[in-house]
């Protein structure tokens, strides 16, 4: 075995070494999934968005940034007598993700036997997350401060996660 035979065969062996090395090869989309839910009926008494059900999604170190989608999913009680407008946002930590604020109303018509109850959901993308914990969230709120208080009966948030971004 001649001199470049061997420096061949050396450049080969690292070249192997660091490819089973994470970060120095070319690895493959990775993902996971997360959520969390709350079945106690949670009364909604102020125009400050209060948290419902969360979950803290852990992203791996793995050299690269993440995206997570999220949805909440929630059913909301009326409290009777007269309309009710609340609001549901999806939260990254203590802030409202853009884009996901929906409002909905509870409403009791006179004569018309009315719904107790509606489910309201929302759904929304985080980007350019690093390793380490993130809190996403389900909040909700009343719209106007002086109309009767509601009740979230149950709720629910799932995220998915993966560090390819389409
Ligand atoms: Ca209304
Ligand atoms: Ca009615
Ligand atoms: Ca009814």
């Amino acid at each position: 075995m001649n001199a470049k035979t061997m420096c061949s065969i050396s450049v080969l062996t690292v070249a192997l070494t660091l490819g089973a090395i994470p970060g120095w090869a070319q690895v493959p989309p990775q993902s996971g999934v997360d959520g969390g839910h709350n079945g106690a009926s949670q009364a909604i008494v102020s125009t400050n968005l209060q948290e419902l059900t969360f979950t803290s999604t852990t992203i791996p170190d793995t050299d690269s940034l993440w995206a997570c989608v999220a949805t909440c999913s929630v059913q909301a009680g009326f409290p009777g007598g007269v309309d009710v407008d609340g609001r549901l946002v999806l939260a990254h930590e203590g802030g409202v993700v853009v884009g996901t604020e929906r409002k909905f109303e509870l409403n009791d018509n006179r004569g018309i036997e009315d719904p107790e109850v509606i489910e309201v959901s929302t759904t929304g993308m985080v980007n350019n997350f690093g390793a380490g914990t993130h809190r996403l969230s389900c909040r909700a709120a009343k719209t106007e401060a002086p109309d009767p208080n509601f009740t979230i009966q149950r709720s629910s948030i799932t995220v998915s996660c993966s560090d390819h971004h389409l």
